[in-house]
């Protein structure tokens, strides 16, 4: 049976948190996690197969023994993207991890993201606006007014330079922690 992947969720303290059942493997197998974010596994063991003993990981090495009923939790420190493979003590379970960047799920909001790296309020702002320009020219179609077009199209530009603006004096975000942690 293949199993689909599943995303570490947000827990507290900082970390991501997922959890494993072994029984017969592990559940699930495939992992995707966020890079520069501290991963906990919450392994329930539900068999006591021997393979279910321990589990060891790649990358940080790490070797743990799980408790034969009930929980065992095993925290791994915030990684750089990539893959970290963990199994039983004989190879026999086989799990992965991918960490990867963290990314907005949709378009808009990958572009949102790339403007705001440019760090530049002026930058973010001009990437906007020309983010913004469909709508301005569906707007000057509806219109069918050049004149209004130009002054929705400066409106829009002197706006998203006060966001830009704006977005600077904010404190800084988790995803500003994760750039922190790389540098
Ligand atoms: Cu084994």
């Amino acid at each position: 049976m293949i199993e689909q992947p599943v995303q570490a969720r947000r827990g507290s303290d900082g970390y991501q948190v997922v959890n494993v059942a072994v029984d017969g493997g592990y559940h699930p197998a495939v992992i995707m996690a966020r890079a520069g974010v501290p991963l906990r596994l919450v392994f329930s063991r539900d068999d006591d197969d021997a393979c279910s003993e321990r589990v060891v990981f790649s990358d940080p090495r790490v070797d743990r023994r799980l408790a034969s009923r009930g929980t065992t939790i095993v925290d791994l420190p915030a990684r750089p993207p990539g893959a970290v493979r963990f199994t039983c003590g004989m190879g026999r379970y086989r799990g992965s991890i991918e960490f990867a960047e963290e990314r907005p799920a949709t378009t808009l909001g990958r572009l949102m993201d790339q403007a705001d790296r440019l760090r530049a309020p002026l930058g973010t702002a001009l990437v906007r606006w020309i983010w913004s320009m469909p709508i301005i020219a569906l707007l000057a179609l509806l219109a069918f007014d050049l004149t209004a077009a130009i002054v929705m199209a400066g409106a829009a530009f002197i706006g998203w330079v006060a966001v830009g603006l704006w977005g600077l004096g904010r404190p800084l975000k988790a995803s500003e922690g994760n750039h922190a942690t790389r540098h």
